[in-house]
């Protein structure tokens, strides 16, 4: 299975958590065949908080899309992400943007992400390593669900120099 993955941090030494974070998806979940450029990115939500960082990666699977979620739950648990606010900080967050052309409304499990189209923090970073990824919910590819979010939104984030070091 090929799934797509946006993660973020703003809490802690992020760069070094997602760096460490995608080698324990490496360890338990397969072959990472992708990893975007990090962004610097402004909150969404309403909820002040600082800044996040967001990459966005492509991951070949064997696993089922819910023991993937299973595995990408435990991830952020190693990283002792606290889950008090809806929307707010975190060390870790890991998102599923989508999983082949699944789509589910499961609420464990909403395929593709509910809110991924909506999001510059995740189809920038989307957009660098796979801009023809089609949204089967929409039918949107991820160049287009961007494009669609217009020019203000691509001001809410920012491509950084220096990756991850991955
Ligand atoms: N869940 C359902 N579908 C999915 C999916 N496709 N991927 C369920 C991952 N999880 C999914 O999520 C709540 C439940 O969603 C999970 O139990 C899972 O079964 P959560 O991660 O536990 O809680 P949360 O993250 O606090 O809530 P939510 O609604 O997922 O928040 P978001 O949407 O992840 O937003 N701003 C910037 N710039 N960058 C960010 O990364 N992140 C958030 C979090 C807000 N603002 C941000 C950022
Ligand atoms: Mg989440």
């Amino acid at each position: 299975m090929q799934a797509y993955i946006s993660a973020g941090s703003n809490q802690g030494d992020s760069r070094k958590i997602l760096h460490a974070a995608l080698q324990e998806v490496r360890a338990g979940a397969g072959r990472i065949t992708a990893i975007s450029p990090l962004y610097r990115t402004k909150p969404w939500g309403s909820i002040e908080q600082p800044d996040f960082f967001n990459l966005a990666f492509a991951l070949n699977t064997k696993l089922t899309a819910l023991e993937l979620l299973t595995c990408l739950q435990q991830i952020e648990q190693d990283f002792k992400r606290v889950r008090t606010v809806r929307w707010g900080p975190r060390t870790l967050d890991l998102d599923i943007i989508s999983c082949d052309d699944i789509v589910s409304s499961d609420p464990r499990l909403t395929l593709p992400h509910p809110r991924a189209q909506e999001r510059a923090f995740v189809l920038a970073p989307l957009c660098d390593i796979a801009p023809d990824m089609i949204f089967p919910d929409s039918g949107l590819t991820a160049a287009a669900a961007l494009a669609a979010l217009g020019e203000a939104a691509l001001k809410e984030v920012v491509k950084l120099d220096a990756g991850i070091n991955d």
